[in-house]
């Protein structure tokens, strides 16, 4: 049987420079390593990620959570089987013995959990998209996700005043590598676009590699996608979606939307959407409205839109049981739960229910191409990683190239 021999935390700077937990596992015979992400906009809901507060780091150091990987779970991992994710996972919850894990913190878990899953998948000589497909088997076929790529950045991603924080191009083509490929010829089309539309300082970009430039209405940014499509010669072929993260432009006291220059109630938040889509066919629509108002997801999902929650939902099976009719879809992201085994709870409910199943990065990221190996062992049917550009993304996507030459032999 194979068995962990030693545990190790680090803080590593994330592509924001905000430190994060990497968790180093060994066995006899080889050493895994991976980190935790992190999130700008997250939900009220998620697993607390543990930060020192005080002056290092302007408080987002993360000695304590690192210090807990050492204290409290090395303890009960070390001489047990990597293989055994449920178990240690299940070991860790109990340590934590909170549904926020605050005590532990959301990030020393996740870091863990992804850790015992690489380490399993070495020691059994696999891949580890394999190893996670073993571990989550439901009968679904090992299958390549449709990536959603996100090139124009707003919301708290970006230093413009676009309330939409995701525009996603979703290109339709059959194969990721011819996929992947139109994504980065339309972000080359659209950079070049901007630059002769907004002039050289627009184009710079927001956290997960879309353009930030100044814009303020949705529609704008819309047009200015869609003839990048045009240009690039993809007309007709990449779908459009948008994760609006409407908690970051929700005023929960007037209970309005501030949006493109106006306040709308809810109601007139769905016209809005409703009058967008006569003209840009959404593919999916994520946080529409804020997580403290379902009823406007289910407004809108009567309206027959794909309505995706995320802040809402968390990858929280709780949070989803009782939201499900309310939305089409979910984003799974293993660090709002804190470890694997609750995130593929989430997962098996979801695709009973809920089955428009995104798995997602974070805002923040780091090199690591984890959550790639986790999209296609889970079966998810869309994945999102951020723009085809940056390392911390393409790290993500160029792992997928490798594993469709895997998968099609
Ligand atoms: C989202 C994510 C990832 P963050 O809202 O879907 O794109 O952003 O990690 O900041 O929550
Ligand atoms: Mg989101």
């Amino acid at each position: 049987m194979p068995t962990i021999k030693d545990v190790k935390a680090r803080w590593i700077l994330d592509s924001r420079a905000k430190p994060t937990v990497e968790v180093e596992l060994s066995s006899d015979s080889t050493t895994v390593r991976v980190a935790a992400p992190s999130g700008a906009s997250t939900g009220k809901k998620e697993a607390k990620e543990l930060r020192d507060g005080g002056k290092a780091f302007h408080g987002y150091g993360v000695s304590i959570a690192i210090s807990n990987v050492e204290k409290f779970l090395k303890p009960i991992l070390i001489r047990e089987d990597p293989t055994n994710q449920e178990a240690l996972d299940k070991a860790m919850i109990e340590v934590d013995g909170t549904p926020d894990k605050h005590v532990i913190g959301g990030n020393a878990m996740i870091a863990t959990s992804m850790a015992i899953a690489k380490l399993g998948a070495a020691e059994r000589g696999i891949e580890l998209f394999e190893h996670i497909h073993d571990i989550f088997y439901d009968g679904t076929r090992l299958s390549m996700p449709i990536t959603m790529f996100n090139v124009i950045n707003g919301g708290e991603h970006a230093g413009n005043e676009l309330a939409v924080q995701e525009f996603l191009i979703v290109p339709q083509l059959k194969t990721f590598k011819a996929r992947y490929q139109a994504a980065a010829e339309i972000y080359f089309s659209l950079r070049e676009l901007i630059r002769q539309t907004h002039g050289k300082d627009a184009i710079n970009v927001g956290d997960e590699g879309g353009f930030a430039l100044p814009l303020k209405r949705t529609e704008e940014a819309l047009v200015l996608l869609e003839d990048a499509i045009d240009e690039a010669g993809y007309t007709g072929k990449v779908k459009l979606s948008l994760d609006a993260a409407a908690n970051s432009f929700y005023d929960g006291k007037t209970k309005l939307y501030n949006i493109d220059g106006k306040k709308l109630s809810r109601e007139e938040l769905v016209d809005h959407y409703v009058e967008l889509n006569k003209s840009f066919h959404f593919l999916s629509l994520e946080d529409p409205f804020a997580e403290t108002d379902p009823e406007g997801f289910a407004m809108l999902k009567k309206k027959r839109f794909t309505v995706i929650g995320d802040d809402l939902t968390v990858t929280n099976v709780k949070r989803l049981r009782r939201f499900k009719d309310d939305i089409s879809g979910l984003i799974i992201k293993p660090n709002q739960i804190g470890t694997l085994t609750e995130t593929f709870a989430t997962l098996s409910y979801a695709q009973e229910h809920t089955p428009f199943i995104i798995v997602s990065h974070r805002s923040g990221e780091t090199e690591y191409p984890f959550i790639a190996h986790f999209a296609v062992g889970v079966g998810a049917p869309y994945a999102k990683f951020g723009a085809p550009a940056r390392s911390e993304r393409t790290a993500k996507y160029n792992e997928l190239l490798r594993i469709e030459e895997i998968l099609g032999s």
